[in-house]
């Protein structure tokens, strides 16, 4: 009966002649090729726009996230583990393509009726689980476009979308919580839609009557921070970007969203817990605008970010509790990270500023969301597999990019040469037992910075070097910069005066990677 809940997909009459095949391999200190023939649940649970200093095992003082502690305790807690880009459907096109986004047009931050942006005839990080037999499901955030056009009849079928890039399940959000449509999408359909009101959205002109921030200003529960935009369509009381009608009773409540997505997210893994399975639980936290539920309001002293950073580490134990409540755990490797880094102000006025307190988001680094500087890009990043992966610091240099292959690689699923085309097998490296990782990766801020050892370098931009309405260093400058990262994490001493020829290895290894073939 013991060897029956250490694998509960196996039926032990069935399979008895299959344990001597199976039980070597459940013994921790096994190469990672013998890991990956156990084919464990993968579960990937990415937070949005959430610092390297918003955790407290990554250094912060100030707030406690006691669950995403003890998921670093028990795993891999990587200090070099990066998102591609510093916003977010730059980050999730690399994650799920495995290809930089600044090769493809079209890859910034999308509106919320932009048409799907990932290839449907391409390998994708939930296509290679499905090719492997996975049960393959996304839950929440989703902000890379749906159908094949702008022009889209929301009261229909939308494809192609998630559905049709490798994932068997998909309840999502369409954009971000800021951007109309606000409902939920079931696979192809919006959740709950009543056909007498339908629905209709706009991202240029007004639809409907519903009122506007820029209009009722006196009919928000929020406030926007004046010059950031989110005075389109009031819904729950918070002004959005872009303007909807209709699809009254489908429109989520904001303190509600957070609850939803972890339901659906435990559902997932319930009705497929006797398959192997992929999950993308992609949270909302810390995104703007940020409406914890009730029970978080004001738990954080820090405002509702700091809320939504609690409410956002409390379900990721909900998580980890559920998969251990159904026997999951041990064969379930779980990996956090964040799409791009903090920011406080991002269009609301939230109390993220007023009630800092001292709590800093990016930890030691510099600049934050949309910065080319570390904070960017640079994010927590943990990886537990209990029993199988010993737990570990590991400064090893990681790419969201690199899931794809180094999933693939697990799964033996091969690559066409021109799929995933900037994605390196990082299986070792992510499994603990490489401590080196990538050779060197790309950044994206607007401009582009590659890091390689301890050695960065920003390559010289027109863009702004500062954003006063988010108050963040966009890390941009007309002048090379290069920065030690090993002593000057905070990339405060510009040293490419004095090393020209790292300055020159490395420009010519990003315009290498830039016109590689692809
Ligand atoms: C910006 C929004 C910001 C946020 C961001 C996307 C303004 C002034 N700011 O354009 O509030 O929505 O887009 O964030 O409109 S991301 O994490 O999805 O990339
Ligand atoms: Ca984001």
């Amino acid at each position: 009966m013991k060897i029956f809940c250490l694998f509960p997909r196996i039926t032990l009459c069935a399979y008895l002649p299959m344990l001597w095949l199976v039980l070597p391999l459940a013994i921790p200190g096994l190469a990672p090729a013998a890991f990956a023939q156990q084919r464990p649940n993968v579960v990937l649970i990415y937070a949005d726009d959430l610092g390297y200093g918003d955790v407290s095992s990554y250094g912060a003082t100030k707030i406690t996230t006691p669950n995403l502690d003890r998921l670093a305790s028990q795993g891999v807690r990587f200090t070099r583990g990066y998102a591609t880009s510093a916003t977010c459907t730059p980050s999730r096109y690399a994650l799920m393509t495995g290809e930089y986004p600044w090769r493809k047009q079209g890859t910034g931050v999308l509106p919320g009726d932009a048409a799907l942006i990932v290839p449907t005839d391409k390998a994708t990080l939930p296509g290679v689980f499905k090719r492997a037999g996975y049960a393959t499901g996304i839950v929440g955030k989703w902000h890379l476009g749906l159908g094949d056009a702008v022009e889209k009849d929301w009261n229909k079928d939308i494809q192609p979308g998630p559905n049709e890039v490798g994932f068997d399940y998909a309840f999502i959000f369409p954009a971000t919580a800021d951007r109309v449509p606000t409902v939920f999408m079931e696979n192809h359909r919006v959740v709950g839609l009543d056909p007498s009101d339908p629905i209709r959205v706009d991202y240029r002109n007004k639809v409907g009557n519903d009122p506007t921030g820029s209009e009722h200003p006196e009919l928000l529960k929020m406030k926007a921070s004046p010059n950031h935009g989110h005075d389109n369509t009031i819904v729950n009381g918070i002004g959005r970007i872009g303007y909807m009608s209709g699809g009254t009773k489908a429109r989520w409540t904001d303190e509600e969203v957070p609850l939803t997505f972890l339901q659906k997210a435990k559902d997932f893994i319930g009705e497929h817990r006797q398959k192997p399975f992929f999950l993308f639980y992609s949270l909302t936290e810390p995104h703007v605008p940020r409406m914890p539920s009730t029970v978080f309001k004001g738990k954080s002293g820090l405002g509702y970010r700091g809320d939504a950073i609690l409410q956002l580490d409390w379900a990721v134990g909900e998580i980890m509790k559920e998969l251990e409540h159904l026997g999951l755990a041990n064969n379930t490797l779980l990996i956090f990270t964040s799409d791009n880094g903090p920011v406080l102000d991002d269009g609301y006025q939230d109390e993220a500023v007023t009630r800092q307190n001292g709590h800093q988001p990016s930890g030691s680094m510099r600049g934050g969301k949309y910065s080319a500087f570390e904070a960017g890009t640079r994010v927590p990043w943990i990886v537990s597999w209990p029993g199988k992966v010993k737990p570990a610091e590991s400064a090893a240099l990681l790419s969201q990019v690199d899931l794809l292959a180094s999933f693939a690689g697990m799964l033996r699923q091969p690559l066409d040469p021109t799929d995933a085309p900037d994605s390196q097998d990082m299986l070792k490296a992510l499994l603990g037992t490489d401590k080196r990782g990538r050779e060197a990766l790309v950044l994206h801020a607007g401009t582009l910075a590659i890091v390689k050892g301890n050695w960065k370098y920003i390559a010289p931009g027109s863009g702004r070097a500062y954003n006063e309405l988010t108050d963040i260093e966009l890390g941009n400058s007309p002048a090379p910069q290069l920065y030690d990262l090993r002593q000057d994490i905070g990339e405060r001493q510009n040293v490419a005066a004095r090393h020209p020829e790292k300055v020159k290895e490395l420009s010519a290894l990003l315009q290498q990677i830039k016109q590689a073939k692809k």
